[in-house]
């Protein structure tokens, strides 16, 4: 009888698992949280209320495309990440050295490799969780995926510079090439390699994933993907060909915004006027072909028509570069007062709208009328505005 022995790196297969898998693999699950990085701080400083360097107002879409980019590369990570992860972890039971400053120095790369592990991790569950619109956490999603995404991005460009050696042998070697590691062939390798997958039907089987996934939620972005697009539930859907991300219903707001006592009132310190939705009709209307884009993703344009924002201030005489504060009649919730920083406040897309594709608003669409701006996150478009504060 063969005595109980933990396992050894050497007990499990080492064909699919040599270096030339692992780099390849590696890199892309490194280009995708590269640029999901990138992406994750064009969101959050776009968000910011306070930004030292206004975020742009053009071009229009690029919201659209960073953060369509940002779940996308998001989603694709995953399967990346679950074959890196089977890949690599027969090394967990590498027998630590015996020599103490190897031993320290490898119990440190296992404390780095720890972290990126599980805030890697982390940031894939919540942000599909957040994409799925599932919050069962009690935190603040935006800011605690920002934190984390930088304890991933410092323990990942550790990774890369610890490993990089290895990264280009990997890639040197060639997936024919003999496995990275000759001390870790193991001895029923030849038989493995008669049957069973090889190194390049791995890799096909892990590039079809990636695609697949970011097939599955590209579509909420780009049109004609939608049909495709299992995982992007609200692309194309919803009412004026629109999906909606709050109900009027939800937001507790239908009897408000239905009620003949609406009115905007536009207020800049001791002046002010209000409107009701009649008066706002009756002034010069705009239309403007603008996306709504989703932090979760999805993404839609539409014509929208209503009064320019920056004719509104204009009736208080509001200063140009005035930022304002957007108050829905919406009385609970996060995004029932946003900040139109002045920049996008005297863009001339910026409109207070009233009607979509030449339609008036549906109520989940924010009816009597909604803020739409060009390049803005979409939980910023505010839905059944009923103030403009001008900050004085
Ligand atoms: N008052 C209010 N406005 C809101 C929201 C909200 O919850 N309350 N959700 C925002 C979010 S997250 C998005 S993506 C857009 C979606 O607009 P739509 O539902 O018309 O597509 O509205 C934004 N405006
Ligand atoms: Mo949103």
């Amino acid at each position: 009888m063969r005595p109980l022995r933990a396992p050894a790196p050497e007990s499990f297969s080492t064909r699919l698992r040599g270096i030339a898998v692992i780099a390849r693999v590696g890199t892309w699950l490194g280009v995708c949280f590269g640029v999901a990085f990138l992406t994750g701080l064009i969101s959050h400083y776009a968000q910011n209320p306070d930004q030292p360097v206004p975020f742009p107002t053009s071009p229009a879409w690029g919201y659209q495309v960073t953060q369509g980019l940002h779940v996308v590369t998001g989603t694709m990570a995953v399967p990346l990440l679950l074959v890196k992860l089977w890949v690599v972890y027969p090394q967990l039971f590498a027998r630590p050295p015996r020599e103490i400053r190897r031993l320290a120095g490898e119990a440190l790369e296992r404390v780095s490799i720890a972290v990126l592990v599980s805030s890697a991790v982390f940031l894939l569950v919540s942000g599909l969780a957040n994409a799925a619109q599932w919050y069962p956490w009690a935190f603040s999603f935006r800011s605690t995926h920002f934190a984390v995404a930088w304890i991933a991005i410092g323990a990942l460009v550790v990774h890369v510079a610890v490993k990089i050696h290895l990264v280009r042998r990997g890639f040197a070697e060639g997936l024919d090439g003999p496995d990275g590691d000759p001390e870790r062939e193991s001895a029923d390798e030849p038989a493995q390699r008669a049957n069973g997958l090889s190194r390049r039907g791995l890799l096909r089987v892990t590039w079809g994933s990636a695609a697949i996934a970011a097939l599955a939620t590209a579509g909420g972005t780009v049109p004609w993907l939608r049909d495709v697009s299992i995982f992007a539930v609200r692309s194309g859907e919803g009412p004026q060909g629109v999906p909606v991300n709050k109900s009027a219903v939800a937001a507790g707001v239908v009897e408000a915004a239905m009620s003949p006592d609406y009115r905007l009132r536009v207020q800049h310190g001791a002046r002010s006027v209000t409107l009701t939705r009649a008066d706002l009709a009756a002034l010069t209307q705009r239309t403007e072909r603008l996306p709504i884009s989703c932090v979760e993703g999805w993404s839609a344009t539409a014509d929208w028509t209503g009064v320019r924002v920056r004719d509104l201030l204009d009736l208080v005489e509001a200063p140009r570069g005035s930022e304002v504060a957007v108050v829905s009649l919406q009385e609970r919730g996060a995004f029932r007062r946003t900040t139109l920083q002045g920049n996008f406040a005297d863009d001339d897309r910026t409109l207070l709208a009233l009607a979509i594709g030449g339609e008036d608003l549906n109520l989940d669409h924010g009816y009597p009328a909604r803020l739409i701006a060009p390049n803005r996150p979409g939980v910023l478009q505010t839905k059944w505005v009923t103030r403009l504060e001008v900050a004085t």
